[in-house]
């Protein structure tokens, strides 16, 4: 069974690979611990995180903070102007992602380490924690490209070797995620599978995976997700500026583009255990630089 390949050290998320495998259940647990663990989320919460993969929370970040934060990265996007860390639409140029952005602000850093924030990571992965990468994405009015669906611990497990799903993200909203300007869409339970994905990755492959609006690599088969959407629904997570999404890291997620005038601006923040550390990764790929991924 999988808890002996897992003793004896096999990698059971194998993926990456030439043929497409099956999907598989998932052979680690989502909440570690018990529903019993001391934190902000009480136990039908844990479990319903258990179950769907997510929870929400709404009044997470003050106005106070939110405008703070935005200040902020139009400030850090303007001083690094062409670095590695700023990502840009491939067509209009604008920017799509700001990496490491709590390395980069104070005001960030403060604000994931709230007990609102990192306190419900250690509470669902019954661990300290450490912060795997941070990012704000923003998906300007009329311009904002697309995620395709994907699993971050797929990536994370390919190209970063990160060994199991003991990790979250947490997504700050910003700016309203209304049903309109391409809000996340998650497969609800999709984080109890793992759906491996076909190709061995080549080295430097983050410079075209993170502005590519469908990635070549890391990207499950249309029949996979077809067949998880079919059976488990698709949920659209919306909330007003402030709120925040807590999700597993192998929920299969995506978000469209977004042609309304509303710009959609996210704060995420990855926590990982600190049990669950990096390692070389699984993929065979050279380890990405830091700003993608802390070690
Ligand atoms: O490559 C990564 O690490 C990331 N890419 C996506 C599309 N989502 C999560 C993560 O930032
Ligand atoms: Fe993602």
């Amino acid at each position: 069974p999988e808890s002996d390949k897992q003793a004896r050290g096999v990698d059971v998320y194998r993926t990456r690979l030439a043929h497409r495998s099956q999907i598989e259940p998932r052979p680690h647990n989502t909440v570690w611990g018990s529903m019993g663990n001391p934190g902000p989320l009480s136990a039908p919460e844990l479990r319903h995180y258990a179950d769907r993969g997510y929870h929400t929370e709404n009044k997470v970040l003050s106005a106070a903070d939110i405008d703070a934060c935005l200040s902020e990265v139009s400030d850090i996007t303007d001083r690094l102007g062409d670095d590695d860390r700023v990502i840009r639409e491939s067509s209009s140029g604008d920017v799509r992602s700001l990496f490491a952005v709590h390395k980069l602000s104070d005001l960030i850093a403060e604000i994931c380490d709230r007990e609102s924030i990192r306190g419900v990571a250690e509470q669902i992965l019954d661990d300290e924690v450490t912060i795997h990468q941070s990012r704000i994405n923003l998906k300007p009015g009329f311009a904002g490209g697309p995620f395709y669906w994907h699993s971050d611990f797929e990536t994370w497990h390919a190209e970063d070797g990160m060994p199991a799903p003991r990790a979250l993200s947490v997504s700050l909203a910003l700016t309203p995620n209304l049903s309109t300007n391409g809000p996340l869409m998650i497969i609800p339970g999709s984080h109890r599978r793992f759906v491996s994905c076909v190709g061995a990755t080549p080295d430097g492959y983050h410079r075209e995976s993170l502005t590519s609006y469908r990635p070549p690599f890391g990207t499950p088969e249309e029949e996979d997700v077809a067949t998880l959407a079919d059976e488990l629904g698709i949920d659209t997570i919306t909330g007003p500026a402030g709120s925040a999404l807590y999700f597993d890291s192998n929920c299969l997620h995506a978000s469209s583009g977004n042609i309304t005038p509303y710009p959609r601006s996210n704060l995420f923040v990855v926590f990982n255990a600190k049990s669950n550390a990096l390692q070389n990764p699984f993929g065979g790929t050279a380890p990405r630089p830091d700003h993608l991924a802390h070690r």
